[in-house]
Order: structure tokens, then sequence, then C-alpha cells
């Protein structure tokens, strides 16, 4: 094994067109790894937060300073370190930044930094990273979750709910999962034309959400599944991401499309009515990160019937897990890297998650790269789920043909997740 010779940050730009954090690491034998810090829109405010430069400069989100950062303290103390010890080099970069919310050198320079050691490890050991994060243990391809109309902060709220998704059910492989989706991407693209309401894609790819209620855009996603040849809730079910802390505080919930202000029971009221009404098999953030009762009440309510995901609520951390698990809050957490600042907090939130009975969805942000690493986390830990936006936008396919790669891999994992996968509680 080898000890890390160099250590370089640069300015990369991410898919929104942003400037963003990427770091790559030599070993002496002359391994490398490359991690990029992928950036949220729609963040739960317990998140690691991104050092960005403020000022007038591209709208204030510059990294110079992360990237300097990266440079002046995090290189001279990485070098000659053992590249394969991931958890001391995590350890040591939460302490050399020594703050709780990571805001002193940023969790983008952290993450960027951590999985630039994970990858170069891989490297080192000649491993494809799935591979070398798997171990000796038997792993499965991810079931997909994949955006067909994009909204909330993606779209400029032009719809309230942040996602509308679909998980092919029946799908026996990833790549079968991928082929359903896309019919049903482009059906959903056919029936928009048709409406006079093609206007492009949102930031993850999904079609821009011309919709006059958030119920029609679930009637159009029925359409689109069964306009494909499918029939919902049986072969393709719907998942949300209603992203309610975009639109919801303190247990007051304000829907601009619907044009209406939900109390905490009325928005769960609403919930379940959509539950009743359409082939939903997951929703995530169905209430605001502030609204453990709600959380605790919706799970009471439809924990049973499907998966209940914590994003900005559970925040990729152990400790919130745990807690929530002890209360009764979700039966699903939805596993984001940059949200925890290092690699090794983040599979201990997915150690969490697995203990406490929750299964657990790794996610990509709406602000991406070309970078794959995502699908290899999720497979090689054997996260069972898998979201990373749309059927379009390179950023995005790069990602799903990432794991068309590893399932064709003669040498890879040997099945897949399916749905089985889904949580109930
Ligand atoms: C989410 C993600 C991905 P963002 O809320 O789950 O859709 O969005 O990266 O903007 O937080
Ligand atoms: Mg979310």
């Amino acid at each position: 094994m080898s000890r890390i010779e160099e250590v370089r940050a640069r300015r990369i730009w991410d898919s929104r067109g942003r400037p963003t954090v990427e770091v790559e690491i030599v070993t002496e034998a002359g391994a490398r790894g490359r991690g990029i810090a992928p950036a949220g829109a729609s963040r739960g405010s317990r998140e690691a937060m991104e050092l960005r430069d403020g000022g007038a400069a591209f709208d204030g989100k510059d990294v110079k300073a992360a990237i300097a950062g990266i440079a002046r303290e995090i290189a001279p103390a990485l070098r000659g370190r053992e590249v394969t010890e991931q958890s001391a080099i995590d350890a040591m970069l939460i302490a050399l930044d020594g703050t709780p919310d990571k805001s002193r050198l940023g969790g983008n320079a952290l993450i960027a930094t951590s999985l630039a050691a994970l990858h170069a490890a891989a490297s080192e050991h000649g491993l494809p990273l799935w591979r070398y994060v798997a171990g000796s243990k038997d792993v499965t391809l991810p079931l997909p979750q994949i955006q067909i109309f994009g909204g909330g902060a993606h779209a400029q709220l032009r719809v309230d709910v942040q996602d509308f998704m679909v998980i092919a059910t029946s799908a026996t492989s990833f790549s079968q999962a991928l082929e359903m989706t896309a019919e049903v991407y482009l059906h959903a693209g056919k029936l928009m034309r048709k409406r006079g309401a093609a206007q492009g894609v949102a930031d993850e790819g999904g079609w821009w959400p011309a919709f006059s209620s958030n119920e029609e855009a679930l009637d159009v996603l029925v359409a689109s599944i069964e306009a494909a040849g499918f029939v919902p809730g049986t072969d393709v079910g719907i998942a949300l991401d209603i992203a309610a802390s975009e639109f919801g505080k303190g247990g007051q919930y304000t829907l601009g499309l619907d044009d209406v202000r939900l109390d905490t029971d009325a928005m769960i009221e609403k919930l379940l009515k959509w539950i009743e009404r359409y082939p939903i098999v997951s929703i995530e953030d169905p209430l605001s990160e502030d609204d453990e009762a709600g959380m605790i009440a919706f799970t009471r309510a439809a924990g049973s019937r499907l998966q209940i995901v914590g994003d900005d609520f559970l925040v990729t951390r152990a400790a919130l897990i745990e807690d929530a698990a002890a209360k009764g809050a979700c039966n699903a957490v939805l596993i984001k890297p940059n949200q925890a600042g290092t690699v090794t907090e983040t599979l201990a939130a997915l150690r969490a998650a697995r203990e406490n009975g929750y299964a657990s969805i790794v996610s990509a942000r709406s602000g991406e790269t070309e970078d794959v690493a995502i699908v290899h986390l999720a497979t090689g830990w054997n996260a069972g789920q898998l979201k990373v936006g749309s059927f379009s936008r390179s950023e995005r396919m790069a990602k799903w043909n990432e794991g068309i790669r590893i399932e064709d891999d003669g040498d890879g994992p040997k099945g897949f997740a399916s749905a089985s996968v889904l949580a109930r509680s």
C-alpha cells in the first residue's frame, strides 16, 4: 500500500454552469483518484455547509476559498498518509475543519477530497470503485428512481412538488428498468407536445412542468405510463419527492400552484388522498424538515403501504436516522455524500439505516457533473436504490450508463435489487 504524494484542487463547472470543487490525489505508486463536489438546490438546513465566496462573481457561488483551503491546510496534512485508511483520512478532515457544520473549510472541499482518496485507494488496488467498496461481499445493482417531470426548486417553483418519478417495479434487471423508463419518458414528452405544453426540461432533465395543478402532473404521469404500454402500479409505480421544506415551515404549507395554505393535518390529508388515487410507492420529504410530529403522523398513517423517505429531514446523518427510527418517523433514508461531508460519515448513515430496518436510496444532487461515483457507491454498498434525476442530460445519463456497464461486467454484481427493496413499516 502506498502513501499520498500529491493533492491538487481545481475549480470546474457543474450542470447548472456553476463553479464546483474537484480534487485529484496521486499516490507514491502513481495511483490516481478524482473527487467532485455536487451541489443541491433544495438543501436541508442541517446539511454540511458549502463554502462559497459570495460577492458579485458567479452570483456569489465561486469556490476560490474552498480551493485555497485545500491547498493551504488539507494537502499538507494529507501528504504522506496511507491512502487506504479512509476513516483516518476523514477523521483528519473533520478535525482540521473543526466546525460542526463543516463551514470553515467547506463541505464541498471535504467531500471532494474524501471521494478523491477513496477513488485513489480503489485504483491502488486495481479495482473498480464498486468492487473496492463491496470488498468480498455479494452485492446487487440498485433499483432506480427516475424523474419524468421536474418541479419545485428545480423548475422555478412552477409546480410545488419537486420530483415526479417512476420506479420500474416489474423490472428484473437494471438495464430493463432503464428500458422501461425510457419508454415512459418518451411518451411523457409526446403527451406534453400534444397538450401544447412541451417547454424543454428542468434542472435534472425531467420535462418542464407546465401544469395547472400538482394533480394534473400526476394524471399526465399515469397517462404516460399507460401510453408506454405498462400497467401503472403493477409494472411501474410512482415515486414523489415533495421536498416540502421548500414551501412549508412551522407546520404551515403554502401550495402556490393550488393556491392554498394547509396546516400539517391538512397537508397529510392531501397526501393520503394522492396515495388513494395514484399508484404511489414512495414519497420523500412529505412534510418539512422542522415538522417531526408531521413526519411521525404521516408514517403512522401511510408507512405500512409505501416507502417514506427522509432527505432534508435526515440529511445523511446517522444520529438523526437513529432518532427518527426511535420515534417512528419515515421508513427509508436518502443518502447523499455531500450532505454528510465525508465518505465515512455517509457510510455510517447507511449503516444506521440498515440497523434500524430503513431502506436506503443513494442520491445525486440537482447540480451534478460527469462524475459517476454515486452509481459505484450505491452498488458497492448494496444500498438497494439509486436516484440521479431524469432520463436526459449527460450528467444524468453518464450515471445510468455506468450502471449498465457495471451490470454487463462479467465479474460484476450478480443480481438486481428489484421492487422488494422498497420499504414498508
Ligand atoms: C433532492 C435532490 C435531488 P437537490 O431533493 O432529493 O432531486 O435535489 O440536490 O436540489 O437537493
Ligand atoms: Mg429530496
